[in-house]
């Protein structure tokens, strides 16, 4: 399999699954602005729209969308503790988590990349953002993890996505537990990994 991925941006879910599944991998870094890959590809003709995450497997087929590539990668693997057993209630808790996680603190923090948003609808993103927090705070402040005391895939795209807040002057230090959590993924060995292989 081979992992297309950019620095900084939600791709660190997916190698933190690969490398915490023990799966085997390459990494091909691609460059979100010119959409080339390293090897010297138009990235376009890999995933026509433009941006990472992106999965090739090992027959060619490319799959795209964070939380799919997620639930591809831990169904490599029988009886993983990343996420529950397909069709029991648990998935769904699980799809639940990474819908949220997706279109709510993902999908929230993206638009303040954009250099050129004005100020005003930064601070309604941000507004927004920090209404999630309230609701994840009290979450984390009961349970270690989104699904309960076990580290799993919802918490590898999370702990990305919520990294992003150091580039947006958001303090996650005004969460207590959501911070505790973003530390105690921090220092699990396979995300150390990722981000030496990245970075970051
Ligand atoms: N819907 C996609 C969005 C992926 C996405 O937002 N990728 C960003 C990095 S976090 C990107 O590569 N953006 C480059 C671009 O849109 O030009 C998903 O959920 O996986």
């Amino acid at each position: 399999m081979k992992l297309y991925y950019a620095p900084v941006t939600c791709s660190l879910s997916p190698h933190i699954v690969l490398r915490e599944l023990g799966l085997p991998f390459e990494l091909v870094r691609v460059d979100n602005r010119k959409k080339m890959t390293q090897d010297g590809r138009d990235f376009m003709t890999i995933n026509p729209k433009g941006y990472v995450a992106a999965l090739e497997l090992d027959d060619g087929t490319i799959l795209t969308e964070g939380p799919a590539i997620l639930l591809y990668l831990v169904d490599l693997v029988p009886h993983t503790d990343l996420a529950p057993p397909t069709a029991s209630r648990e998935r769904y808790r699980l799809q639940e988590w990474l819908a949220f996680v997706n279109s709510e603190i993902h999908a929230g923090l993206a638009p303040l990349f954009d250099a050129s948003l004005p100020a005003a609808a930064g601070e309604r993103f941000r507004a927004k953002i920090r209404k999630r927090f309230d609701y994840l705070e009290g979450v984390l402040a009961r349970q270690d993890y989104l699904m309960g005391e076990r580290f799993g895939v919802a918490d590898a795209y999370l702990y990305t996505v919520m990294d992003w807040c150091r580039l947006f002057a958001i303090d996650l230090a005004h969460w207590p537990a959501l911070s505790r959590y973003s530390e105690r993924i921090g220092a699990r060995p396979a995300v150390r990994e990722a981000r030496d292989a990245e970075g970051t």
